[in-house]
């Protein structure tokens, strides 16, 4: 057994002492065949996926039409976050707060040493050098993942930078994010008795753990991404957030993109939206509307700090996309759609008998067979899903043809507004935008959404996800609130506006009013059109409104009522989503609460009026 000797001839850096102790500890606790630092190389792609496809792992898609792109299905009982296993491990549970599952630190500690203790015998333990935005970035940070999977070592390659660069960068002292996870199925029993390998490995216990003191995370149990892929949800936006409270940015659940208008002004907007509500749709959309053009920054995650100027700039800490495969096709996402083209890895979606890959929405019509994602023979007949509908592509950024030339630089983009969305059936208006930077952290904080696939549980359950970021705040939400309240003092004039926006509004049988999608540009106009003073807005108790003959319909089908239902108040249901909000602000400790948010829903609550509803 070879512990600590790196096998990659490629890695010329020698770790620092810090790297090197923690592998070296961790290699003493789970005790694995060999050690691996990954390099992030094209050879080492190529053998790690060689070796997947031999294991089972992953299927090697028709070159013909997908080249150097793999399927991976992974075991039903693993295919999504488990919000429920996620956990904050603050020395004071209040730090973690009523919005997150806590345990002590020291307690979570010793159970997660229990379980990693031996789990990768027989494995090969890898270790990542990662950095989240370009490698020496002022905005950047750097991680180290070690995982037992190769899966998880090829598609943090497509996700983060990887490899030489960012060890070398991570000279002593420089601070880094210890990241560990194992699938948690050791192949080699307490006899000492070998076991073959699944296609899938994990084990039925999970744990998804943040430790904020000391801005650490620990996972174990599952290969699905957002729980295994630790630079996206688990560093990126629950350690990120802690430190961003600590050092005066932001670590946000947000897309962003650069818009130009027909006479050439360029904007940045930055957007949160709830897991699996379009943001990557949105991040890669191509305006009906002539003149506009829309191009991707990121699709996921923002990172945003005042710059020298004092306005907000914000990077995309990724370098790839881990997007919601079924319904992205042709109509409703084309630049994602040839994003994929190739070197992509899909997860949980169905394989064509040519040896492509199929899921609902890719195509108008069906193929006549397929083998479903969980690997059975499927036809439109079967009356199942050929694709889970949480399965996921990822791809590096760099191969979607709407990506704009600043995404990958170092000091981010000028942020000019800020959106924040959900899926709303009925009440919040199509758009609206905040007064003050007060009234849109209030807009953020009252966020609510359906459930979606994207985490295990009920889907189309309309829950509170301020911020879409209710998995994601590393902290007591309450805190998170009063210091986006405080970004907003920092930023003073200079702040970005916000806006509150809502493709999902249902008519009375349940269909969408608005087309969404590529029309969505039409909502961007508006929004441009208020950022350069150019239209007006109606004054409501919700945030200035739109005008409809200032909205720009030309060539839509919908009928002239049904816009003005989606951009106007409904008195009498924000009536109620007041008493409801003042119902969940009541579930947040009193003293952590930020006065303004309280003094927001006062003056809503007064603004709206007494309720006339009958009872
Ligand atoms: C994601 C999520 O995967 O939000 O981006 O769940
Ligand atoms: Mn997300």
């Amino acid at each position: 057994m070879t512990l600590l000797a790196p096998r990659t001839a490629s890695v010329r850096t020698r770790p620092n002492p810090e790297i090197a102790d923690w592998v070296d500890d961790i290699a003493r606790l789970t005790t694995p065949d060999e050690v691996v630092w990954v390099d992030g190389s094209t050879a080492e792609w190529d053998r790690l996926t060689k070796e997947m496809v031999a294991q089972g792992t992953l299927i090697r898609l028709n070159p013909e039409w997908r080249p150097n792109s793999f399927l991976a299905r992974s075991d039903p009982a693993d295919v999504a976050r488990v919000e429920d296993r996620t956990f904050i491990c603050s020395v004071d549970p209040d730090d973690a707060g009523p919005t997150n599952n806590w345990r002590a630190p020291s307690i979570m500690r010793l159970e997660l040493s229990e379980l990693f203790s031996r789990s990768m015998r027989g494995r090969t333990m890898y270790v990542i050098p990662f950095s989240m935005g370009p490698v020496g970035g002022d905005l950047s940070q750097f991680g180290v993942q070690i995982t037992d999977s190769p899966y998880v070592v090829a598609s943090m390659a497509l996700m983060t930078r990887v490899g030489d660069d960012a060890l070398q960068a991570m000279t002593p002292g420089t601070p880094w994010v210890p990241a560990l996870h194992s699938v948690g199925v050791p192949l080699i029993d307490d006899n000492g008795v070998r076991r073959d390998d699944t296609a899938w490995p994990h084990n039925e216990t999970k744990y998804i753990c943040h430790f904020p003191e000391t801005r650490e995370i620990w996972s174990f149990g599952s290969g699905y991404g957002g729980n295994a892929l630790l630079g996206k949800k688990c560093f990126a936006l629950r350690i990120a957030s802690v430190m961003a409270r600590d050092e005066g940015w932001m670590a946000e659940h947000m897309l962003i993109v650069r818009v130009t208008s027909p006479e050439k002004k360029v904007f940045h907007l930055a957007a949160a939206f709830p897991s699996a509500c379009g943001k990557t749709n949105l991040a890669m959309l191509a305006p009906t509307i002539p003149g506009w053009k829309v191009e991707t920054i990121g699709d996921d995650i923002a990172w945003m700090r005042p710059g020298p100027d004092g306005r907000l700039r914000a990077i995309n800490p990724e370098r790839g996309f881990f997007g919601v495969a079924p319904g992205t096709g042709p109509s409703t996402n084309p630049t994602a759609t040839q994003t994929i083209w190739g070197n992509t890895i899909f997860t949980n979606v169905a394989l064509r008998d040519d040896g492509d890959v199929w899921w609902e929405g890719l195509t108008d019509s069906p193929p006549a067979h397929a083998t479903d994602w969980e690997g059975n023979d499927w036809t439109p007949a079967s009356g199942t899903r050929a694709a889970h509908p949480n399965g996921r592509f990822t791809v590096t950024a760099d191969q979607c043809p709407s990506i704009a030339d600043e995404w990958n630089s170092p000091d981010g983009v000028v942020i000019d507004a800020i959106l924040f969305g959900g899926r709303r059936p009925s009440t919040v208006p199509l758009v609206s935008q905040a007064r003050s930077w007060q009234q849109g952290v209030f807009m953020g904080a009252t966020m609510a959404s359906e459930t979606t696939a994207a985490a295990t549980g009920e889907v189309g359950r309309l829950r509170h996800d301020p911020f879409a970021m209710l998995p994601f705040a590393g902290y007591n939400m309450a805190d998170y609130f009063a210091h986006w309240i405080a970004m907003g003092e920092l930023l003073g004039d200079k702040a970005p506006q916000i806006f509150s926006v809502n493709w999902f509004r249902t008519d009375a049988d349940g269909r969408f009013i608005w087309p969404g999608f590529s029309e969505n540009a039409r909502v961007i106009e508006w929004i441009v059109g208020r950022l350069e003073g150019d239209l007006a807005a109606r004054a409501t108790p919700i945030g200035g409104l739109p005008l409809a003959h200032e909205l720009n319909l030309e060539g839509l089908s919908v009928g002239v009522d049904e816009i003005q239902a989606i951009i106007d108040l409904d008195k009498p249901a924000w009536q109620r989503e007041a008493a409801a909000i003042a119902e969940y602000f009541g579930t947040f400790d009193e003293t952590r609460f930020p006065a303004e948010l309280r003094r927001e829903l006062d003056r809503l609550t007064r603004d709206l009026g007494p309720d006339v509803t009958p009872s």
